[in-house]
């Protein structure tokens, strides 16, 4: 019986079971914390959306004016690049494009909320989490424009590479999650991963397995779900019956729903999560409750799915409208600041745009280069191979010119 009862969390008023694991590669599970407890119909807000602050006692805030200028800039920028990013594929110029309009506060909260050394895994729709991370976005559509495999160095900026497979991500991140704990690495200044998914992705197995193994090692991860209500073209309803933040209570972690179109909630609900993981206290899911303003892809139209009334209540919602309305309200910011903001984004857009018009097509043998990180002989002969076969067509070149071909 013991054995059997040792992994599961501790009741309310229980005393937390001993782990079965040394100490040193599992910490033991830490005594249940409050948000447990928290009414479970609770939506966790500090901006609403008319641009009000409101206070919630676990989550007090402390924000001067110009941190809070500061994710203003932050949220206009990434809608900025979106925008840019939505006009280039529908100009030829990406192949596709996955765009984050309306999740921009549920990015940049949870982005700017992490430290230099916590590790976050996301999936092809955090634009805003890497501008957060200090990713340069030209990076991002060097991937959507098919001129490179997603390269870049995911150690540069603790930002990992783009996940098309929905929910697999999960899983890396868990796993590297109990990699900082096996390094020793949990605790006084600590580290940690946040995962990111979506609502459709609550429905893998990978998902599910990543909440298993996190929650009975403990590890230092925060699950980021950011529920846009849709995934493709499948509403949230065909994904779950309950709440998806109430799922966490299922696995013996905490799970918290925040209000995803709140920067301040979401950057508060995720600084508070990310410190019990580095401390020790194992995972916290939380839903970022928000809504896909966009179509799930540019090569989707969603107009054949949902009603536009839906989409005009959100917009009432929207992420940046309330926090400008909240620097207007509190007149913490002139009407030049926005200005300036504006002016600042479309430079960052222009830059962007350039830069993806001039980015070189790579050398077609370029595919072999991170097959390995050492080249075999095998490789080396295919590469060789397909070298010489791609020389074969430079020598016809002449005969077909003449040809008129
Ligand atoms: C394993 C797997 N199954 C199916 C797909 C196709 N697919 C791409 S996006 C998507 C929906 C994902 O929805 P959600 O998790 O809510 O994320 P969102 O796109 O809304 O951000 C699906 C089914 C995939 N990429 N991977
Ligand atoms: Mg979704």
């Amino acid at each position: 019986m013991a054995v059997k009862d040792a992994g599961r969390a501790a009741r309310p008023g229980e005393r937390a079971p001993a782990s079965r694991a040394p100490a040193s590669r599992a910490p033991a599970r830490e005594p249940e914390r409050p948000e447990r407890r928290a009414d479970p119909a609770e939506l966790i807000q500090l901006l609403t959306p008319e641009g009000e602050r409101v206070e919630h006692p676990d989550y007090p805030l402390e924000i001067s004016a110009a941190e809070v200028k500061a994710l203003y800039r932050d949220l206009v920028i990434v809608r900025r690049i979106d925008f840019e990013a939505i006009a280039l594929q529908r100009q030829g110029e990406l192949g596709i494009w996955a765009s984050l309009l309306g999740q921009e506060a549920a990015q940049v909260g949870s982005g700017r909320a992490l430290g230099p050394r916590d590790m976050a895994f996301p999936t092809y729709r955090e634009h805003g989490v890497a501008w957060c991370r200090g990713l340069d976005p030209v990076k991002l559509l060097e991937l959507f424009r098919g001129v490179s495999h997603g390269g870049w160095d995911p150690t540069e900026h603790n930002f990992h590479l783009y996940t098309i497979v929905i929910g697999s991500q999960t899983l890396h991140a868990t796993g590297y999650a109990m990699g900082i704990q096996r390094d020793g690495a949990v605790g006084d200044d600590g580290e940690a991963v946040i995962a990111y998914f979506g609502d459709g992705a609550t429905s893998q197995g990978d998902v599910n397995e990543a909440f298993i193994w996190a929650s009975v090692n403990n590890a230092p991860i925060v699950f980021f779900c950011q529920n846009n209500q849709w995934a493709i073209s499948e509403p949230l309803e065909r994904q779950t019956r309950t709440p998806l933040f109430q799922r966490a209570n299922g696995f013996g972690f905490p799970g918290v729903r925040v209000d995803g179109n709140d920067v301040l909630a979401c950057l508060a609900v995720t600084r508070k999560a990310m410190q019990a993981a580095r401390e020790g206290q194992g995972p916290t899911l939380i839903e970022a409750f928000t809504y896909r303003m966009g179509a799930h892809t540019t090569t989707d139209d969603p107009t054949r799915y949902r009603l536009s009334a839906e989409l005009e209540s959100w917009k009432l919602k929207d992420p940046i409208e309330r926090v400008k309305q909240y620097l207007i309200r509190t007149e913490q910011a002139e009407m030049t600041f926005f200005d300036e903001v504006e002016a600042e984004a479309a430079a960052v857009g222009s830059r962007v745009r350039a830069a993806c018009l001039q980015m070189p097509d790579p050398p077609p043998t370029s595919m072999f280069d991170d097959v390995l990180t050492t080249q075999t002989t095998q490789l080396a002969t295919e590469r060789a191979g397909f070298a010489a076969y791609l020389d074969s067509f430079a020598a016809q070149e002449p005969v077909l010119a003449e040809e008129g071909r």
